[in-house]
């Protein structure tokens, strides 16, 4: 993967844009573009990390290289989205290419900010999303199962049997459960929207609105609701000054900036885990599939790396931060030789002994 990449989604007007202006602040770099009537920002936000700011000063390193998530905000959903056509058709053909999707839900109370409905409801709102996703995922199955009945009237089995399949899976969708609950594998190349990793992101007030973003929790179920006060921290994002920064927050509770909360709640679902490279030159945080091992670690920094293999040195990080110096790591016998196949574990620092 060479960036992760997320797409904001979400009723109009419920703060997409002040989620996305919040967790990519701090020089994060904004483009905002209009393709024919679909206007949207793209932005690259960096991912903190206590951990690699620590192994940076240890190590005196002169840079600090996060890794980063592509956030991807695009115009509201509107409904009949999911039928397909127009802007709606277009909107959700963008969202296919991304790694997962992070839909906005608004729990602030303003009466001042026009709401589509009216009225606030956070769990009517998610919903009348998820059902747009669900119903684009129904047309595009029945499309499928049109085309397989036909391959079917001239006795393909293969195509009989993928079609009595998809009939389960259009049942399953019918029910209002999206594809990822389906138990039964679903055919690869069939692009759907609701197969796709999904986060909730409640943009909230000040206060937190806490009753309106447990009822959100409880429509969500096993899926993630990451509270951000969307409209707050993309204000404070302005300010230079980092302790006022971390005062203001304190204000509402947090103790850090939503963006970290995010990342790492993404990086859960996408069942990823960062290991560091570090030295004088820089600390650098690198993003990898959790199961991975030191080789594929080995290909994220470079091909040739991987290729010309060797073994690597691997620590923790928790480990070097109490040996405070490779010096003092060897010592104490802690940094380790790992081989090709040694899976790589959240947090290790490795270096890697290559040969071209
Ligand atoms: N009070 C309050 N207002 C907010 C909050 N977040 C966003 N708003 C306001 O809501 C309005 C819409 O915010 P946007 O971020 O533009 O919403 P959007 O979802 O991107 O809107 P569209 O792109 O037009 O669909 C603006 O007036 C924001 O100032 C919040 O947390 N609290
Ligand atoms: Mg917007």
């Amino acid at each position: 993967m060479a960036s992760l990449e997320i797409g904001i989604i979400g009723l109009p007007n419920v703060g997409k844009t002040s989620v996305f202006n919040a967790l990519t602040n701090a020089g994060a770099e904004v483009t905002s573009y209009a393709a024919t009537s679909v206007s949207k920002n793209v932005g690259v936000a960096a991912v903190p990390d206590a951990r690699l700011d620590k192994l940076a000063v240890l190590l005196a390193s002169r840079e600090t290289i996060y890794a980063t998530v592509e956030l991807c905000d695009v115009a509201g959903l509107v409904r009949g989205s999911g039928k397909g056509g127009g802007l709606g058709g277009e909107f959700l053909g963008n969202l296919r290419t991304m790694d997962a999707i992070l839909h906005v839900v608004r729990t602030f109370p303003d009466e001042d900010v026009f709401h589509v409905d009216g009225r606030v409801d956070p769990v009517a709102d998610a919903e009348a999303v998820d059902l747009e996703l669900l119903m684009a995922d129904h047309a595009i199955v029945e499309r499928r199962i049109e085309r397989l009945a036909k391959a079917g009237r001239t006795g393909d089995k293969a195509a009989i049997a993928e079609g009595a399949l998809l009939d389960r899976l259009l049942a399953h969708l019918d029910g209002g459960a999206p594809a990822r609950t389906f138990s039964e594998l679903i055919p690869a190349g069939i692009d759907l929207l609701t197969t796709k990793p999904l986060l909730y992101v409640a943009n909230t007030s000040e206060s937190g609105d806490g009753v309106a973003v447990e009822a959100l929790r409880e429509y969500a179920g096993v899926i993630e609701v990451v509270p951000v006060a969307a409209k707050f921290e993309a204000e404070l994002a302005e300010l230079d000054d980092d302790e006022e920064r971390a005062a203001f927050l304190a204000e509402i509770g947090q103790t850090e900036a939503s963006m970290p909360r995010v990342a790492r709640a993404a990086f859960r679902l996408l069942h990823l885990i960062q290991f560091f490279t570090i030295g004088p030159k820089e600390a650098r945080a690198w993003p990898l599939r959790d199961g991975s091992s030191a080789v594929d670690a080995a290909g994220k920094i470079h091909s040739d790396i991987a290729r010309g293999f060797i073994r690597a040195k691997v620590i923790s990080t928790s480990d070097m931060i109490a040996c405070e110096t490779n010096a003092e790591a060897v010592r104490r016998g802690q940094l380790r030789v790992e081989g090709r196949e040694y899976l790589i574990a959240d947090g290790d620092i490795i270096d890697v002994l290559f040969n071209v």
